[in-house]
């Protein structure tokens, strides 16, 4: 078929290089660790690796606060290095994605030190600046926008007596698209730089962020607080597109590909636009209909674990309809370094169903159409922290402003406190960013040293090394059903998605059609043995057994806990 493009059938790796393997012994990964397990990376059958932001930084968002583009941080190791690790990537025919943070900068960024120096200052407006006002003689910011870290978005700067915006961090000033001078030195600077040294495209940070309105205050969504949420007034602002086009004429002179994250969407029409090929702005976009499932605005004051089984086979239908009868493309996910480990969140973490649970979720997820992605870890099916874990072990920023705000609006409330803490052991982006377990030696055999955040306990029970020799293990699955995917890859990766039983709370089903050939998925999300039924709609076809997560079984008997299947329908 002449108009498919490589990105399509992808599997992308997602590589976060503090936690993925140190090769120097101080306790951060780096990229020489990544040089050493390129042939660990492509055993699994992945055709790309998608590095985290390894730019220098002061780390205050690990990394996505970037003081200089065109440098590496030190403990990372250098440009050099990283033409190392492109040029050995391309020699085994693996591509690489970096991380094109473009919204913002750091505050230690040179243009920001600039910017705030003085109003008259020559890149003043590369950043966006706004008076007080003043209500009863008090001074307020701009708007009453929250911040994702939590606090408002406009830091006030008493050496020029303005504000500044902050979408994330203070320490992450938002750069000023409306611009151009600031939008040629983003492409210079953060693109150019990188694609001349031959990375082949960018997941794109934020990538709706660019463009921010009116800045209107927000509708009050939680009395509690002085900040409303705001995503959806920051995000898919009235210039996102011609920006878009735009930053794409750089992109399509060196023939990159890219992957925007696209929150705070719910219009699909919306998503439609950014990723239709005849609109020229992205490939494809994460959707954020999966992964935040089950939450409101305020993604820590959800209750864990609060979604059904249909909310989730609606989310997945969502994302998987927008390539259907359009010239749009779409993405597979369900974890990256945001987000809490798929095997606890969706299926469950106990020593006896983890195994299962990982399988179980490969195989959904290889059964769905779009380009994959994978985040390290997640390959052999590790999860999140044990419930021991005390708050010393939350590292992350979002996490602990979180908990510092329940301490202070709760005057420490032992129950607030014990159900904020809670909620991180659920959800906290912490989860991602312990050091990927590769045996069980001490530090997991990540580091000779102690490592910058504590690795998981169970190594004997969950690491790379045993798994590579190991079919049966959830590393041996995901390589089998890498290899199916591909050898499948009408019905897989691009046929049309159909949910069958809507309103099952125990069984996904779901049929994949591409012309004349169909398969269905019958996936278990129960700890519990279940009898098989085939839907109606299918019931007079012939069903083969394609595979099941569970070895050994034959394809008529009833499902195990946690066991999905593929037929093929004839
Ligand atoms: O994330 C942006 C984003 O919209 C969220 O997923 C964000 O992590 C969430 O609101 C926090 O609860 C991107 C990066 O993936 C994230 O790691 C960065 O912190 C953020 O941008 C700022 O660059």
């Amino acid at each position: 078929i002449p108009d498919r493009k490589w990105w399509q059938s992808a599997t992308v790796y997602q590589i976060y290089p503090a936690s993925f393997k140190d090769s120097n012994g101080d306790g951060v990964g780096d990229l020489q660790g990544i040089i050493s397990e390129l042939d660990y990376i492509q055993s699994i059958g992945v055709d790309v690796i998608w590095i985290c932001p390894m730019y220098d930084s002061p780390q205050v968002d690990m990394g996505y606060d970037i003081s200089d583009y065109e440098k590496v941080y030190p403990p990372y190791g250098t440009v050099a290095d990283m033409e190392e690790l492109i040029q050995k990537c391309h020699e085994r025919g693996l591509r690489v994605l970096l991380d094109l943070v473009v919204n913002h900068t750091s505050d230690q960024h040179a243009w920001f030190q600039e910017s705030r120096s003085s109003k008259d200052n020559p890149k003043r407006d590369w950043y966006i600046w706004r008076p007080a006002r003043y209500v009863n003689g008090e001074r307020k910011p701009p708007n009453n926008w929250l911040g994702n870290f939590m606090g408002s978005v406009w830091e006030w700067d008493e050496h020029t007596q303005e504000y500044y915006l902050h979408l994330f961090c203070p320490e992450q000033p938002d750069l000023n698209w409306e611009n151009p001078e600031t939008r040629q030195a983003i492409y210079k600077s953060a693109m150019e730089f990188w694609l001349e040294r031959g990375v082949d495209g960018f997941r794109v940070d934020t990538v709706n962020m660019y463009s921010k309105g009116e800045m209107l205050d927000a509708p009050v969504t939680d009395p509690r607080s002085e900040w409303q949420f705001a995503g959806l007034q920051y995000c898919n602002g009235p210039r996102m597109h011609e920006f878009l086009s735009e930053m794409n004429q750089v992109l399509e002179k060196y023939d990159a590909m890219t992957v925007g994250e696209c929150p705070h969407t719910p219009d699909m029409s919306r998503v439609l636009k950014y990723v239709s090929a005849k609109e020229k702005q992205l490939n494809m976009v994460f959707q954020f209909d999966v992964v935040d499932i089950g939450q409101g605005p305020y993604k820590f004051q959800t209750t864990p674990k609060n979604y059904t089984l249909p909310q989730l086979k609606h989310a997945i239908h969502t994302t998987q309809s927008l390539h259907r009868g359009t010239d749009a493309w779409t993405t597979v996910f369900l974890e990256n370094h945001d987000q809490s480990r798929s095997i606890t969140r969706f299926t469950s973490d106990a020593p006896e169903h983890r195994v299962a649970g990982g399988k179980l979720l490969s195989l959904m997820m290889t059964a769905l159409s779009g380009t994959m992605f994978i985040y390290q870890g997640q390959e052999i099916g590790m999860v999140n922290f044990p419930l021991e874990w005390g708050m010393e072990e939350y590292k992350d920023v979002d996490s602990t402003n979180y908990y510092k705000m329940v301490a202070e609006r709760t005057h420490n409330d032992p129950v607030e406190l014990e159900a904020a803490h809670k909620s991180l052991q659920h959800l906290a982006r912490d989860h991602a960013r312990v050091p990927l377990s590769w045996d069980s030696t001490p530090n997991a055999g990540f580091s000779a040293s102690k490592p910058w955040m504590r690795s998981l306990p169970d190594t004997a029970a969950c690491n790379a090394r045993a798994q590579q020799k190991d079919p049966s293990s959830v590393l041996g699955f995901w390589k089998r059903m890498l290899a199916l995917r591909r050898q499948y890859a009408d019905l897989l990766i691009y046929g049309d998605f159909d949910v069958l039983e809507k309103e099952d709370p125990e069984v996904f089903y779901f049929t994949k059609t591409y012309g004349t050939k169909k398969a269905l998925a019958v996936l278990n999300f129960t700890d519990r043995e279940l009898a098989l039924r085939i839907p109606e709609e299918v019931r007079d076809q012939k069903a083969e057994l394609l595979v099941s997560s569970v070895d050994g079984r034959a394809g008529d008997e009833g499902l195990v806990a946690w066991e999905g299947r593929v037929y093929l329908l004839s």
